[in-house]
């Protein structure tokens, strides 16, 4: 069968999730978009779309990115893709009712415009009752401390997924100690090439290893702080 004749709709939850990580790493967005609003129709939850279908369908693209299978072009229609189902789910994922929690300024660092994971820790962590204040990509240290400025945030987001790259976390931070400012945040930090050993050893509250332990991380130490106060 050829993959014009493939029909979406008419394929088993387990097929189409396969079929959507095939369409995902050949950038095909609008059969992304339609099989996110399969799933959603058949009752899966859009945290569950998120993490099987394009999650897991992103890693299967980093593989082959990482072995020279797929270039730069490939990968960034493969992020379309994905940031075109991220778009349906985005609205589901932040609508949750959950009370106000506290605040978060994000941002990928200097250098860095891989911007995927950044924004769906941002999602989630709306979608867990946290105001968010985006900076974007390729976030420099002034950026960052303006931004720390103006929105008294309880939670400072760094991500980087890029080797040379994550060392600019430790250059916020040392900026933050310089100013004196450092403990009035949290700083939580993420992305592919971070460890909890490198999240320690720049400073930082705690490395998060994806969107859900972000949201955890940042709960309990919001509920910290609330029992200091
Ligand atoms: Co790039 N890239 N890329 N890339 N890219 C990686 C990161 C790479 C690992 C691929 C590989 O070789 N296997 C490799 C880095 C190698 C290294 O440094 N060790 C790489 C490279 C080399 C490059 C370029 C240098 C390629 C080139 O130009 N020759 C270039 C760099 C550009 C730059 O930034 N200056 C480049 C470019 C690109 C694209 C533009 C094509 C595209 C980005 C599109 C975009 O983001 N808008 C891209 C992509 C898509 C990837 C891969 C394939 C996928 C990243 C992704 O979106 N994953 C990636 C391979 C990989 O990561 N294995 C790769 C899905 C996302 C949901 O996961 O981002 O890990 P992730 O986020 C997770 C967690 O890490 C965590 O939670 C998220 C959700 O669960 N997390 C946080 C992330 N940030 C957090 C912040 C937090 C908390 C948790 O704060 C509290």
């Amino acid at each position: 069968m050829s993959d014009d004749e493939i029909i979406l709709s008419e394929l088993s939850d387990e097929d189409l999730v396969l079929q959507m990580h095939d369409d995902l790493y050949d950038g095909l967005k609008e059969e992304i978009e339609e099989g996110v609003n399969i799933l959603l129709s058949r009752n899966w939850t859009p945290y569950n779309v998120l993490t099987k279908a394009l999650v897991e369908g992103m890693r299967i693209v980093g593989i082959d990115f990482r072995d020279g299978i797929l270039f730069v072009p490939e990968v960034l229609l493969a992020a379309n893709a994905m940031k075109a189902g991220m778009f349906i789910l985005r609205p589901l994922l932040i609508e949750t009712g959950a009370p106000k929690l506290g605040s978060m300024v994000i941002g990928t660092v200097k250098g860095d415009i891989h911007d995927i994971g950044k924004n769906l820790v941002g999602m989630m962590m709306e979608g867990a009752g946290f105001d968010v204040f985006d900076l974007g990509i390729n976030t420099d240290a002034d950026e960052y401390l303006a931004a720390l400025e103006e929105h008294k945030p309880d939670i400072l987001g760094m991500s980087a997924l890029l080797t040379t790259t994550m060392p600019y976390m430790k250059v916020v931070i040392d900026t933050m100690v310089a100013k004196g400012i450092r403990d009035d945040y949290t700083i939580l930090v993420g992305g592919a090439p971070l460890n909890e050993e490198f999240g320690k050893a720049i400073g930082a509250d705690a490395y998060c290893r994806d969107a859900a332990v972000a949201v955890e991380t940042a709960k309990s130490y919001m509920a910290r702080k609330h029992n200091q106060m």
